[in-house]
């Protein structure tokens, strides 16, 4: 694929023109954005890692512990039904959000890794055979890798990786090659967060499909800024965090095709997840229970609602918009700062600009901006193979969201200017 390919051709969902958003009155919505740091403004630029929660999410959590707290799927008594009521409410908003057909889908767990963990256990594992294969994409959070390591250990599968270009996209022909008569699960990442690059997985569905095979997406970074619809979409399973969506963290969803579902077996055992225990035979609950088992992280579920209307309430296209905009401008300011290289450059990306720097370690840079009140993250990012493809040790990471503003790209690249003077 080159870059000659349309952008609207690479992109699954296509960003009609829309409203701005104001941004100086979103910002108001987000009390940590006026906090200083070493005396200057917060500069909040790791939103990959974890972004941060609008009032109406904190407020949410303040009210269930004032007023609405109880353990929710087992209490006859009001404020376990009032708990009860909230948190289920949250699985119809999250149903909403991503376009899924039935609630029962939509199965309630700690974040991505927990969602991904859940199906290599209980629908991949009890299905490989030696010699049957995963396939996932070389851009993948390790996440996204070492649960799949695991099952294959435990079940004689291998693991196969389709490769990325120098500018961080996948290789689509091989991708396709690799799809093979073995592969069992296809997993494969939306957006990278290392590299920011949009994957066309509306296309590998599609060839995994055709190929007779099931994809998981893990959407970890494209819930928070694309508009994603799991129906239109035909993914099998599709996983995401809710501390990267302005939500709180230690919880996060796992959507999955009922059909799929209703065949898996349970992966943990405990309460909620049954029917009915004797000591001979105990019988499993249907989904999305039967995945969650013991007591949820209940103020999880319940704020997620308020987040997911939070983003839905500024727009999902607005956000991308917006997002789209930082990105390529702070791109064009990373152009004029020499010595400076960007770590994926697919045409088709979202939020992340990942760099090096020829005179300084990432982490010097890090320490550097972190005196301005300039907040990245440096390292590896959770996704060692993305460095070694591209013979780096770490990168800087700057992540942006709908709440920041140029002036905030601006600081950032004064910032960089700064680590010139000590390392250049
Ligand atoms: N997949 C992707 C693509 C991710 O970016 C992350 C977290 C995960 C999975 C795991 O999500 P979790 O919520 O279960 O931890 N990524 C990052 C990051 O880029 N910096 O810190 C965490």
């Amino acid at each position: 694929m080159s870059s000659a390919v349309p952008l609207d051709a690479l992109r699954d969902t296509h960003a009609p023109r829309v409203e701005p958003l104001d941004v100086e009155r979103v910002r108001q919505d987000f009390p940590i954005l006026q906090r200083k740091i070493r005396g200057k403004p917060l500069v909040y630029l790791d939103n990959a890692a974890s972004s941060q929660r609008p009032r109406v999410v904190i407020e949410a959590i303040r009210k269930l512990y004032e007023q609405d707290y109880a353990n929710i799927h087992r209490g006859v008594h009001t404020l376990s039904q009032v708990a009860t009521e909230a948190y289920e409410n949250s699985r119809d908003k999250v149903r909403q959000f991503i376009g899924a057909a039935d609630r029962r889908e939509i199965v309630f767990t700690r974040g991505t890794t927990e969602s991904i963990n859940l199906v290599a256990n209980s629908f991949a594992r009890p299905r490989l055979q030696p010699g049957d294969e995963i396939l996932i994409t070389a851009m993948e959070h390790h996440a996204n890798i070492v649960p799949w390591q695991l099952v294959c250990e435990q079940t004689g599968a291998r693991l196969r990786v389709a490769p990325i270009s120098d500018e961080g996209i996948l290789r689509m022909e091989e991708f396709a090659r690799l799809l093979t008569p073995r592969t069992r699960l296809v997993a494969a990442v939306h957006v990278s967060n290392a590299l920011g690059t949009i994957n066309p997985i509306r296309r590998m569905i599609e060839l995994a499909h055709a190929a007779g095979i099931p994809i998981l997406i893990d959407g970890a970074q494209a819930a928070p800024h694309l508009r994603v619809n799991v129906q239109q979409l035909d993914c099998d399973f599709y996983a995401f965090s809710g501390h990267k969506m302005c939500g709180p963290t230690g919880i996060g969803v796992l959507y999955g095709k009922l059909a799929h579902l209703e065949a898996m077996p349970p992966w943990q055992g405990g309460g909620d997840m049954i029917n009915v225990v004797t000591f001979e035979k105990t019988t499993y609950n249907d989904p999305p229970q039967r995945f969650e088992a013991g007591t949820p992280n209940i103020e999880g579920g319940i704020a997620l609602a308020p987040a997911i209307d939070y983003l839905l309430g500024l727009g999902m296209d607005r956000i991308a918009a917006w997002e789209n905009e930082l990105l390529a401008y702070a791109t064009q300011c990373a152009a004029d700062i020499p010595g400076l290289r960007i770590i994926g450059t697919a045409p088709c990306k979202a939020s992340v600009l990942s760099f090096v720097l020829d005179c300084a370690h990432p982490h010097d840079i890090g320490t550097i901006l972190d005196q301005e009140g300039v907040a990245i993250r440096t390292g590896h990012h959770c996704a060692q193979p993305v460095m070694q493809r591209f013979n780096v040790p770490a990168t800087a990471r700057a992540s942006f969201s709908f709440y920041n503003t140029r002036e905030e790209v601006d600081a950032l690249f004064r910032g960089l200017r700064k680590v010139l003077e000590v390392f250049g």
